[in-house]
């Protein structure tokens, strides 16, 4: 082991170099390491991922890998649930600390925990209500879920964990996104007079008691920057150019766009069903910019047009983050003996949230 390498040192290296020698130190690093890359990541650093996929893939792939490093390619709650799920002995490392979600951000554990109390004057909130957090989520929120009989989520499974919720509760309390709460809860047949939006900081959530108990789904506001960009203009502007176009969005997006569109879809979802559309068709897609570039790309070949959802270049910035030099940097450093930018979850909250996880996974 040296002195760990400064990222200093690489910030001004071309993206050329950065690629020749993040290859070089894989090549010392052997099965020693494993790199994740999301659909998000750009395609500088996502062609050096031994898996792509969404975050529930990625995470099972994670409890998975025997590598003693995982290279997280992504953002920080990913390589938190990497932590979670992987064995003692594994390390999880994000490239850049500064790669978080500003939709994980908008529910914190007091928050939560405020609600989840103000609920109890209105409701036997424990009996009455199943936590279910979305995974872009802090880890002690994952905890909350797992030491309140909840569940985690992700966008290619919400219908199922929803409906594994009121099987056994009969209300749902779903953070942070509103709207992934909203277009599940409403594809599954629950009306939108049944679902409430709960407005952190304010009393009761700016909610009525009868509203409370009334609602079904009680939904905390908080929405992804990238996704509500995507509106529902946008798909009939296009679709007045191209009246045959299809049009797949991803359930973060807002409601007014997912009731527009003929698919709804997580990116793993989205990717199967343009994949699978036949030569000559057309296809708008509300999704990261990083994603939607890629899938074109790959489909020209094959006769399939996909088009970006929006005029306006949305990209998530904290996934565009992790770049060559910060690949380049961490690599290295592990080569060298270091390890920087571990993400750990406290042993404690890692237990209650793994409780959450292993509901989602075992639910297949
Ligand atoms: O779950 C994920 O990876 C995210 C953030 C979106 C999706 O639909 O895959
Ligand atoms: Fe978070 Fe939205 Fe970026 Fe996904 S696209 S990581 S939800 S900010």
């Amino acid at each position: 082991m040296t002195a760990a390498l400064a990222i200093e040192d690489y910030a001004f290296l071309e993206d050329d170099d950065c690629q020749a020698r993040i290859v070089a130190a894989r090549e010392k690093l052997g099965d020693r390491v494993v790199i994740l890359g999301h659909h998000y990541q750009r395609d500088e650093v996502f062609r050096h991922a031994d898996y792509t996929g969404d975050s529930l893939k990625l995470s099972r792939q994670a409890a998975r890998s025997k590598a003693e490093y995982i290279v997280f390619c992504g953002v920080h709650f990913m390589a938190e649930v990497a932590d979670i799920l992987s064995r003692p002995e594994q390390q999880a490392i994000l490239p850049d600390l500064a790669a978080g979600c500003s939709m994980a951000d908008m529910a914190d554990l007091a928050r939560v925990q405020h609600c989840w109390e103000e609920l109890g004057r209105v409701l036997e909130v424990d009996r009455v209500v199943t936590p279910v957090t979305y995974i872009n989520s802090a880890a002690d929120l994952k905890a909350f879920c797992g030491r309140h009989g909840g569940i985690v989520c992700t966008s290619s499974n919400a219908a199922a964990i929803l409906t594994w919720a009121f099987e056994r509760r009969e209300k749902v309390l779903f953070f942070p996104d509103q709207h992934l709460g909203r277009n599940t809860g409403y594809q599954m047949g629950i009306p939108l007079e049944e679902m409430a939006v709960w407005q952190p900081g304010k009393p009761l959530g700016g909610l009525s008691e009868a509203q409370i108990r009334r609602a079904r789904i009680i939904l905390w506001q908080g929405h992804c920057s990238v996704h509500q960009m995507f509106r529902p203009e946008h798909i009939d502007r296009f679709r007045e150019k191209y009246p045959d176009t299809r049009v797949i969005a991803h359930p973060e997006c807002c409601f007014e766009v997912c009731q527009k569109s003929d698919v709804i879809g997580s990116t793993e979802a989205i990717l199967k069903t343009v994949r699978a559309s036949e030569p000559g068709s057309r296809w708008l897609v509300g999704t990261e910019l990083n994603l939607v570039n890629r899938l074109r790309q790959e489909m020209k070949p094959r006769g399939v047009d996909v088009h970006f959802m929006s005029p306006m270049v949305c990209m998530c910035s904290t996934m565009f983050r992790i770049d060559p030099q910060h690949l380049a940097w961490v690599l290295e450093n592990l080569v060298d003996g270091n390890v920087v930018n571990r993400i750990r979850v406290p042993e404690e909250d890692a237990r209650a949230a793994r409780l959450a996880l292993d509901r989602m996974l075992a639910l297949g």
